[in-house]
């Protein structure tokens, strides 16, 4: 199946709209992990970023160990025609601060989530949201991947290490790596994984990606500055 490209003469960032979709439920979080192990001796902030609707909210809310913040607010006759419902249900409500959440990922590792809002009106927040991050994880869904265009343009402007997460939703066709950097036009340092964002395990495997990839990031730029 042929892309656009974020490249491409016809780039098209305009929305149509659809039915909502219920938030998943997080059925794993409990109070006993509410406090951080005594092994923990790093903590690093992340970011989860994307356009509207790629499942930003679920992710954290699947993988994190505490009860996930949430920000949601009804969509209203306001968000017609510009936040854009296709291929998401019954989805009726969009994040409008953040999302936090919290993973141990190892005894001495915990990351914090935060979930950035995707649509332009938020793009100011992002500014704060940003400070500390030390990586971006950068979701995508590909039935709609024009939406990630322009998003993803703004944040490259921040230059911090990012992987491209593609979340599988049930009606996602499969493309190959290739086929969806060059739709989104990545650099061949950026990894690109696939996830879905309702299961804990993929979601999981998709952060220790970015971690993964930020410190081989910030070392190289160590590297440089020492030369
Ligand atoms: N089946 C399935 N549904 C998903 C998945 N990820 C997200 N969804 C659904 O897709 C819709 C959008 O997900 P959200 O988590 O609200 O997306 P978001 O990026 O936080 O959306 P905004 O904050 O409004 O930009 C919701 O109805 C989710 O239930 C997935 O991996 N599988
Ligand atoms: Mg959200």
């Amino acid at each position: 199946m042929a892309f656009a490209t974020k490249n491409s003469p016809e780039r098209d960032d305009a929305h149509a709209h659809s039915d909502p979709d219920p938030h998943p439920d997080d059925a794993h979080q409990d109070d006993a992990h509410a406090h951080l192990p005594d092994t923990v001796t790093q903590a690093v902030k992340i970011l989860v970023v994307g356009a509207f609707g790629v499942g930003k909210t679920t992710l954290i809310g699947s993988v994190s160990e505490i009860r996930p913040l949430r920000t949601e607010e009804r969509m209203t006759q306001a968000s017609v025609g510009v936040d854009d419902l296709r291929g998401l249900g019954a989805k009726s409500e969009t994040t409008v601060a953040m999302d936090f959440g919290r993973i141990t990922l190892s005894p001495s590792l915990v990351l914090y989530l935060f979930g950035a809002p995707g649509q332009r009106r938020f793009w100011e927040l992002w500014k704060g949201l940003v400070t500390g991050a030390i990586g971006l994880l950068v979701l995508v869904d590909t039935r709609r991947i024009e939406d990630s265009f322009e998003v993803l343009d703004q944040w490259e402007r921040y230059s911090l290490p990012y992987v491209v997460a593609v979340n599988r939703f049930p009606d996602s066709a499969q493309y190959e790596d290739g086929e969806i950097r060059e739709a989104l036009d990545l650099p061949a340092s950026v990894p690109v994984v696939t996830c879905e964002a309702t299961d804990p395990r993929a979601s999981q495997r998709a952060l220790e990606a970015l971690v993964r990839h930020a410190i081989e990031q910030h070392r190289h730029a160590a590297r440089e500055a020492l030369v």
